[in-house]
């Protein structure tokens, strides 16, 4: 049969050359570069199945490791509405990229059967890559995955995350957009010129903003982005990628939130805020240094808590009527971040467990849901319900109600809500910022963040650990909880939880506590109560 000639075709172009089991994680397959050609290339075969499982709707594939380092790369898929693989469908990449090469006609054939795919009808596959020197060769490897159960690849190229997964959403729901990079930077950028004309600069805002571009993908996409932005915001782009820069090392998101240093490669001026993408453009954390030098940094709960304050003011400026708004967060996030938006926004806080596709599908159950993770990765998503409500104030209402409405629709139409978007949320981070005429320092004042640590253990094996509770509380092994409810006992405002992690073959220990030194402490109590 023709199957036969592509399996042939795969053993000679994509053979598997590793015996290392992979298994589809929070954030897809994720590896060592070398490793990968055949895992891209059998998700090329699994994603033609997944569009015609869909009827033929528009499935992606995104080439990134995110904010790995340069010698890490990865795929993960996305479904129609732009979200995340399906997680039953987690289990059937795994197994398909692990078969051997005699087993994979088979197991294909297999998980046809299971899925029930209807191989006669058309398959469509989006395909975007980062920067990394080893994506050109593994997006080309998906596409002959594509190719060879008879879909149609689309090479994008370079993109941000974001980017694909928003193309691929509009593919399939055309009142969402033009499913191109143009068509993208026409809403989303349009949106945050629109908002800005009808805003006035004033107070300790300053439309000058540094940035930190990881050397990675985001970077390049906001210069392009540069150049058609007037006097609303003047950008200072470090990191692009030139000039030797390394992609991730030592900078975007993750190391600065991890580290709490600052980038190398940014110039830096006092007070002066600077945001930090990262590699795959889906993060960003904002920082500035004071005239010490310290660090002062405004991370994804800070991100979220301007966001849904700023929401919720429009929202009760419309008077729009039963419009419910939630937060949604991970056991990451500060504590007294949490206590903020419960006590003083007042606005009601859901905790889930970490990866981006548990806080979209909590943040589906309130009318807007505003979800972030500390390390910065979020966006808001509003139901068609609450869109609705929002359009007709925009028309019908009174002046001033019509007045907020009219800026909350510019406000949604800058958010990409198929997935957290470093630009998008950067665009949004600073409408709201210019709104309230706030620099980075007054942002901070909103409340103080309890001092945290994270450090990661190396055990035999990570998954003899198991959490329930969004992660908070550990069940086994055995008696671990209760050694770290006794350890975490004298510390005032202590807390310290442990999980295996999604990404990387360690356990993660989190601790906060009054002062620096307490967290600091109190981590390594728990870290060596792990091992
Ligand atoms: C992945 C997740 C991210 C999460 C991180 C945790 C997505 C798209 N990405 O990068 O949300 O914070 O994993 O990593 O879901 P860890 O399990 O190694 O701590
Ligand atoms: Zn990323």
């Amino acid at each position: 049969s023709s199957l036969r000639v592509v399996y042939a075709f795969a053993r000679e172009m994509h053979p598997k050359t590793s015996d290392v089991f992979i298994e589809y994680g929070t954030a897809g397959f994720r590896t060592k570069a070398n490793l990968l050609e055949h895992v891209v290339y059998r998700m090329g075969l699994l994603a033609v199945i997944r569009s015609r499982v869909k009827n033929g709707r528009t499935i992606g594939m995104m080439i990134t490791a995110s904010h790995n380092l340069e010698p890490d790369n990865g795929v993960k898929l996305v479904d129609p509405d732009g979200e995340m693989l399906e997680q039953s469908w987690e289990e059937i990449a795994t197994r398909l990229a692990n078969v051997s090469d005699n087993d994979l006609e088979s197991t294909t054939a297999e998980i046809i059967k299971q899925v029930n795919a209807d191989m006669s009808l058309k398959a469509s596959v989006f395909i975007g890559m980062d920067t990394r020197y080893t994506s050109p060769r593994l997006a080309a490897a998906a596409a002959n995955g594509v190719i060879a159960l008879k879909g149609t690849p689309k090479e994008f190229g370079i993109v941000t995350t974001p980017m694909l997964h928003y193309c691929v959403k509009c593919r399939n729901d055309n009142t969402y957009g033009t499913p191109t990079e143009e068509g993208y930077y026409e809403k989303i950028v349009g949106a945050f010129k629109n908002i800005r004309q009808k805003l006035s600069v004033w107070g300790d805002y300053d439309t000058t903003l540094y940035v930190d571009g990881a050397n990675g993908v985001g970077g390049k996409k906001l210069n392009i982005i540069k150049k058609s932005l007037g006097g609303e915001l003047d950008l200072k782009l470090y990191n692009l990628g030139g000039n030797g820069g390394k992609l991730n090392l030592n900078c975007g998101a993750d190391f600065v939130k991890v580290s709490q240093k600052a980038p190398v490669g940014v110039e830096h001026a006092p007070f002066q805020r600077v945001a930090s993408l990262d590699g795959d453009g889906d993060r960003l954390v904002y920082y500035y240094l004071n005239d010490t030098d310290k660090m002062n940094l405004l991370d994804g709960d800070r991100i979220a808590t301007l966001l849904a304050s700023y929401i919720t003011e429009l929202v009760t400026a419309s008077e729009a009527q039963d419009i419910r708004l939630g937060l949604v967060q991970t056991a990451y996030a500060n504590g007294a971040s949490t206590a903020y938006i419960t006590k003083h926004l007042k606005v009601p806080v859901t905790c889930v467990k970490t990866g981006v596709k548990h806080l979209h599908h909590a943040a589906l159950s309130y009318d807007i849901g505003v979800y972030f993770e500390a390390n910065g990765h979020g966006t808001v998503i509003y139901s068609d319900k609450a869109k609705k409500i929002i359009r007709k104030i925009a028309q019908e209402g009174e002046p001033e109600q019509r007045k907020a409405a009219q800026l909350l629709l510019d406000f949604v139409d800058i958010t990409n809500e198929t997935v957290g978007d470093a630009i998008s949320d950067l665009f949004l981070v600073e409408t709201v910022l210019c709104a309230r005429g706030l620099s980075a320092a007054r942002w901070l004042k909103a409340y103080d963040d309890l001092p945290c640590r994270q450090l990661k253990v190396t055990v035999k094996d990570r998954n003899a650990i198991s959490t329930t509770d969004a992660e908070r509380q550990c069940t086994a092994p055995e008696g671990l909880q209760t050694r770290i409810n006794e350890l975490v006992a004298p510390y005032k405002h202590g807390r310290s939880f442990v999980r295996p992690s999604g990404t990387e073959d360690v356990v993660r220990v989190y601790a906060e506590a009054d002062t620096q030194e307490s967290a600091d402490k109190l981590a390594a109590e728990v870290a060596q109560a792990v091992f």
